[in-house]
């Protein structure tokens, strides 16, 4: 069916983590706009291969990538059961090529293609983002996990200004804030924060609640993990140290405000005292179309403010008494040596502690203060192997301190 070569225009996508939140999201952009994107790889952790097959089916993929070997046999029947379902005949569909093992994501991330979308969970990703950006290939980069871990080795990779495209709300928003003036003449960025489930709690209310309780997000509805990193703010945390190595302005001059709306998606103040903001209503598919189709605009991508209404949007200060996640990350960030890869891979296990209810949810921070407080002196890192033993470190740290909370409670 496939016709050889490509149309002018057309951007060809490598979508990692496709059976996600930013990965389905991603593919009904490309379901409302064949005439822009075609997909020529899907890859994703192997814990969905039924959606699996049915995307690749569906898109007439050329490679589908799953990081657990495990699954191949499954992700093999599922294209059956999926193509009887899609009313193919017999012989009338081909099974793509399967990659898998860890270092499927990497492979894929090299496939021939212009954009790679990162949306994989977890510095996982940063491998693929490094293929991709060595490859010379654009990256909307969902996976701020990797940026966190491997900062300076992501830096060092990317080949050309604006190869990395930000995924991330915020930083999309920032992105297009930044189109309005000089890097010199930017003097600071605003992030702001939904603020999670639990914004409008005191320290005190946050004591005894549960994972059901941080999964429910007021505004965005996204993966697990994100989730939760929304209620503890380590997301926002994240997302700092995300927006310094993006746009390289220092730790100082980026300020954080909840902003319980989530239109506003973030503002950037410059030296003459003008202020820009991106806003439009909760809805990640304007970023990630953003982010494929960057630097031109997807029509209808997403809907847009309606101005024939009032509206009342709140900002105010976050409150970093009751969420030091922020600050924390700013501190981890400003020492570098590989700060920011512990502060990540620490919440990966505290997170995971949480879920399976061996965490209470201020531990997650508290722990994430206490490894980064007992961390040795890494080196800043030049090699992924460097961060990995970083993380190492950290994830080990952190269960210990995880078991040593448990006992003592
Ligand atoms: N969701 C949002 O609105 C949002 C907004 C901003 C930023 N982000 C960022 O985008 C990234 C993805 O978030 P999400 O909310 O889409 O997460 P999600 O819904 O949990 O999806 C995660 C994806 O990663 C895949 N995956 C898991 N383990 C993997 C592995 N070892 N190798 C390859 N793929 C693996 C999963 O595949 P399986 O289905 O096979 O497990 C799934 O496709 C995160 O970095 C997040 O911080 C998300
Ligand atoms: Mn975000």
């Amino acid at each position: 069916m496939r016709t050889s070569g490509k149309m002018a225009g057309m951007r060809e996508l490598v979508l990692l983590g496709s059976t996600g939140s930013i990965g389905t999201q991603a593919i009904d952009i490309v379901r409302r706009n064949p005439d822009r994107f075609r997909v020529v790889a899907l890859g994703a952790g192997g814990g969905n291969v039924e959606l699996l097959a049915a995307q690749a089916l569906e898109l007439r993929v050329d490679v589908v990538g799953v990081a657990r070997s495990s699954v191949v046999q499954d992700l093999q029947l599922a294209f059956y059961a999926e193509a009887q379902k899609q009313g193919y005949a017999t012989g009338g569909f081909k099974i793509p090529k399967i990659v898998a093992g860890p270092d499927a994501m990497t492979e894929l991330a090299q496939w021939p293609c212009d954009v790679v979308l990162n949306g994989v969970v977890g510095s996982l990703g940063l491998a693929p983002t490094l293929a991709a950006l060595g490859s010379g290939r654009t990256l909307a980069l969902a996976n701020k996990e990797s940026l966190v871990a491997g900062g300076p080795l992501v830096r060092a990779a990317a080949t050309r200004p604006g190869q990395i495209v930000p995924v991330d709300s915020e930083h999309s928003a920032l992105a297009q804030c930044l189109r309005g003036g000089a890097g010199t003449e930017v003097r600071r960025l605003i992030l702001t924060a939904s603020g999670g489930a639990f914004r409008d709690r005191r320290r005190d209310e946050l004591a005894n609640v549960t994972p059901d309780d941080a999964l429910k997000h007021p505004t965005w509805d996204m993966g697990p993990v994100v989730t939760i990193n929304s209620a503890t703010m380590v997301n926002k945390g994240l997302e700092v140290i995300e927006a310094h190595e993006l746009f390289g302005v220092p730790y100082d001059a980026i300020e954080v405000m909840v902003h319980p709306q989530s239109v506003l998606h973030s503002l950037v103040e410059f030296r003459d005292g003008s202020t820009l903001a991106q806003a439009s209503p909760p809805d990640m598919r304007l970023p990630i179309a953003l982010a494929l189709a960057w630097p031109d605009r997807v029509p209808e991508a997403a809907a847009a403010v309606d101005w024939r209404e009032a509206h009342n949007w709140e900002l105010r200060p976050l409150d970093h008494d009751t969420f030091p996640a922020v600050r924390l990350a700013k501190q981890a960030g400003a020492a570098g040596h590989c700060r920011p890869a512990i502060y990540n891979a620490a919440n990966e296990e505290c997170v995971a502690a949480f879920v399976a209810g061996r965490l209470p949810f201020l531990g997650i921070v508290a722990t994430l203060e206490a490894v980064l407080a007992a961390a040795p002196d890494f080196p800043e890192p030049g090699t992924v192997d460097e961060v990995l033993a970083a993380e190492a470190w950290a994830r080990a740290q952190a269960q210990r301190m995880i078991a040593h909370a448990a006992e003592g409670a």
